[in-house]
C-alpha cells in the first residue's frame, strides 16, 4: 500500500471508530441493546485496526506516525477503558453505558478535528481546547440523560477552554513583512538581441473544435514562443490591454536576476490595463522553459497567460518539436498534431506540464531517452522503452529519439497528442519513470549545510484573517504569516519538504534549481537532478540543496496554484 492509501485507510478507520462509539451511545440512550451492542463492537474493531494502519505509516517513514499515536491512542485507549468494562457489565438497563460510550465518541472525534482542521504542529492551545470541548459535550449529555454533571467537570472544561482561548489569541512572533523593502530595480543595461513583444487581453480562442473565453498573450492560447540562443540577451516588452486584475510575466525554472522575476507585490507591481514592463535578462542557460503571468496566478494561467522558452546552444539538426499541454475551459490542449518525419532524423520533444496538476506522458513505438529536466541536460541517460513519466505542475522533460521507419505517437493521459503517423497503443500499464535512478551518478558538490529548513506541506483552519478560511499551510502557517527564510549570499542551503496532506503538492523555488538529495531517506542515486518543480506526494520526505547565489526576494510556493493561493507560498530572502 502506498503512504496515500494508508493515510486514507486510517481516516477511514478512524471515522468509522468515531461514529461506532457516538451512534453506540445514542442506540444506548434509546435502551436499543442489540444496535446500541453492534455499534460499540464495530467501534472497538475500528479502534484496535488503528492499531495497524499506524504501525503500518510507522514502517513507511511516514513523519507524523508518533504524532497519531500521542495525540490518537490515548484517547482511544481511554475510549476503550471507560466504555469497554462498563458494555461487558451492563446486565441490567443498557442506558448506564450511553455515557461512556458518548465520552469514547466526543473524544475520538476531537482527536480527529484536531488532526484533519488544525493540522501540525498541534499546539498547547489547540489541545487544551479539544479537551474543553469533549469534557462540555459530555456533561451536557449528562445533563440530557436526566443526571445531573458533577461540579468537577464543568470546572475542567470551563478552565480548560479558558485557557486554550487565552494562548491562542497570545500573538506570537509577526512574520518579517516581505514586502517593505521597495521593488528591486538593478537590471543590465547590454543591448538586447532579442526582442519581443507581448500583448495580454481577453480573447475567444479555438480549442478541440470548440469556442472559449481566455486570457491571452497575443490573442492566443499558448502565447506565442520564444526562442533565444545562449549568448543572447532578450527583452520582452508586456503590455496589458484590458486584464482588470493585472498581469506580470515569470520565466520559469529561468533563474533570472530578482528585479526580472515579475512576481507582484514581491519584484514588481502587477501591471494594469494601458501599462507595461519591459523585462531584460541574458540567456545563459539553454533548455526548455516557461512563461507564466504572476498575478492572481491561479486564475491568470488557467485562463491561458503562459507559453513557451525554449534557449537553444546554438544551430541544432533534426526536429524540435513543443508540447505544452494545458487544460483551457475543460477541453486539453494541444490538439493531436501529425507531421511525416523521415526515418533516421533525429527528434527533440519537449514536454511541458503547464497545468496545476501531474500529467502522465507515454511516448510508444520507439526506444527514446529522457535528454534533460527542468531544462538541466542528465548524464549518462540510457535508452528506455514503453516507459510512461509522470511531469509535475510546470515541469518540463525533454525526450530524444531517431525516429525509427515505422510511426511514433506521444500520449497525455491516454490521449494521443503528436504522432508521426496512424499510432494505436494502450500505454496505462506501463511503468513509470523513477528520474532519482536514471542516468549517470555524480559526486555531490556539498557535504556540508550552511542553513537548513523543514517545509511540513499541510491543511489547517487559518483563523488570522477576518474570515477563517481552510489553508493550505506550511509548518502550521499561511500566506502571508508564513515566516521567511533567511539566508547569506554564498550559502548551501538544505531544504526538507515533507507532505503531511492527502493530496500532491508540486513544490517551485524561484530564482534557483534545487539538486535533489533523497526522497523517503533513499539518496537519490542517478544523474545529478536539478529540479525547479517536483512532486512531494503525499507522506513523502524530500531532501534538496542548493546554493544561494541570486540575491533577492524570492517566491517559494506550490505549484498546484489554487494552493499557493490558498496560503501555500513563502519566500526566501538574502540578509
Ligand atoms: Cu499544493
Amino acid at each position: 500500500m502506498t503512504t496515500a492509501s494508508l493515510l486514507a485507510a486510517d481516516l477511514l478507520l478512524a471515522v468509522l471508530a468515531a461514529a461506532g462509539w457516538l451512534g453506540g451511545g445514542a442506540a444506548a440512550a434509546a435502551r436499543r441493546r442489540p444496535l446500541a451492542l453492534a455499534l460499540a463492537t464495530v467501534a472497538l474493531l475500528a479502534t484496535l485496526a488503528r492499531a495497524t494502519t499506524v504501525l503500518a505509516l510507522a514502517r513507511v517513514g511516514w513523519w507524523f506516525a508518533a504524532e497519531k499515536v500521542v495525540v490518537a491512542a490515548p484517547l482511544s485507549l481511554a475510549a476503550v477503558a471507560v466504555a469497554g468494562p462498563r458494555l461487558l457489565r451492563a446486565a441490567g438497563d443498557i442506558r448506564s453505558v450511553a455515557l461512556p460510550l458518548l465520552f469514547a465518541g466526543y473524544a475520538l472525534s476531537a482527536a480527529l478535528l484536531v488532526t484533519v482542521l488544525h493540522g501540525y504542529p498541534v499546539s498547547a492551545s489547540v489541545g487544551l481546547l479539544a479537551v474543553a470541548g469533549v469534557v462540555a459535550a459530555t456533561a451536557l449529555s449528562w445533563r440530557l440523560l436526566d443526571a445531573r454533571p458533577s461540579r468537577a467537570a464543568v470546572a475542567v472544561a470551563v478552565a480548560a477552554l479558558l485557557a486554550g482561548t487565552g494562548l491562542a489569541v497570545t500573538p506570537g512572533p509577526a512574520p518579517a513583512a516581505p514586502h517593505e523593502h521597495g521593488y528591486p530595480k538593478a537590471r543590465i543595461s547590454d543591448e538586447p538581441t532579442r526582442r519581443f513583444t507581448l500583448t495580454a487581453g481577453t480573447a475567444t480562442v479555438r480549442v478541440g473544435g470548440h469556442d472559449v473565453a481566455a486570457w491571452a498573450f497575443d490573442g492566443q492560447v499558448p502565447g506565442p514562443e520564444l526562442t533565444a540562443t545562449v549568448g543572447d540577451v532578450v527583452q520582452v516588452t508586456l503590455r496589458n490591454r484590458d486584464i482588470g486584475r493585472g498581469v506580470t510575466l515569470h520565466w520559469h525554472g529561468y533563474d533570472v536576476p530578482n528585479s526580472q522575476d515579475g512576481v507582484p507585490g514581491v519584484t514588481q507591481s502587477a501591471v494594469l490595463p494601458g501599462q507595461e514592463f519591459v523585462y531584460r535578462f541574458r540567456a545563459d542557460q539553454a533548455g526548455t522553459y516557461w512563461y507564466h503571468t504572476h498575478s492572481v496566478s491561479d486564475v491568470g494561467v488557467r485562463m491561458g497567460l503562459y507559453g513557451v522558452l525554449v534557449v537553444r546552444p546554438g544551430p541544432t539538426s533534426g526536429l524540435d518539436v513543443t508540447v505544452p499541454v494545458h487544460t483551457l475551459g475543460g477541453r486539453p490542449l494541444p490538439d493531436a498534431r501529425m507531421e511525416q518525419v523521415e526515418a533516421g532524423v533525429p527528434v527533440r520533444l519537449r514536454l511541458i506540464n503547464t497545468d496545476s496538476t501531474t500529467h502522465r506522458y507515454a511516448l510508444a513505438g520507439t526506444d527514446f531517452r529522457v535528454a534533460a529536466i527542468d531544462g538541466y541536460e542528465l548524464g549518462g541517460p540510457t535508452p528506455l522503452r514503453d516507459t510512461a513519466v509522470l511531469i509535475p505542475a510546470g515541469g518540463r522533460y525533454d525526450l530524444v529519439f531517431s525516429a525509427p521507419a515505422t510511426p511514433v505517437a506521444l500520449y497525455v493521459d491516454g490521449r494521443r497528442v503528436y504522432s508521426t503517423g496512424a499510432q494505436s497503443t494502450a500505454t496505462d500499464g506501463w511503468p513509470v519513470l523513477d528520474p532519482l535512478t536514471y542516468g549517470r551518478p555524480a559526486p555531490t558538490p556539498w557535504s556540508r549545510f550552511d542553513r537548513t529548513f523543514t517545509l511540513v506541506l499541510d491543511r489547517g483552519l487559518d483563523l488570522r484573517g477576518l474570515l477563517p478560511r481552510y489553508a493550505h499551510t506550511v509548518n502550521g502557517a499561511a500566506d502571508p504569516d508564513i515566516p521567511p527564510q533567511v539566508v547569506r549570499s554564498g550559502d548551501v542551503v538544505r531544504f526538507t519538504i515533507v507532505n503531511r496532506s492527502q493530496t500532491v503538492h508540486p513544490w517551485h523555488l524561484h530564482g534557483h534549481h534545487v539538486l535533489v538529495l533523497s526522497r523517503d531517506r533513499r539518496p537519490a542515486t542517478g544523474s545529478p537532478l536539478w529540479l525547479d518543480s517536483f512532486d512531494v506526494r503525499p507522506g513523502e520526505v524530500w531532501e534538496v540543496a542548493f546554493r544561494a547565489d541570486n540575491p533577492g526576494m524570492w517566491a517559494n510556493h506550490c505549484h498546484n496554484l489554487g494552493h499557493a493561493d490558498a496560503g501555500m507560498m513563502l519566500h526566501l530572502v538574502y540578509s
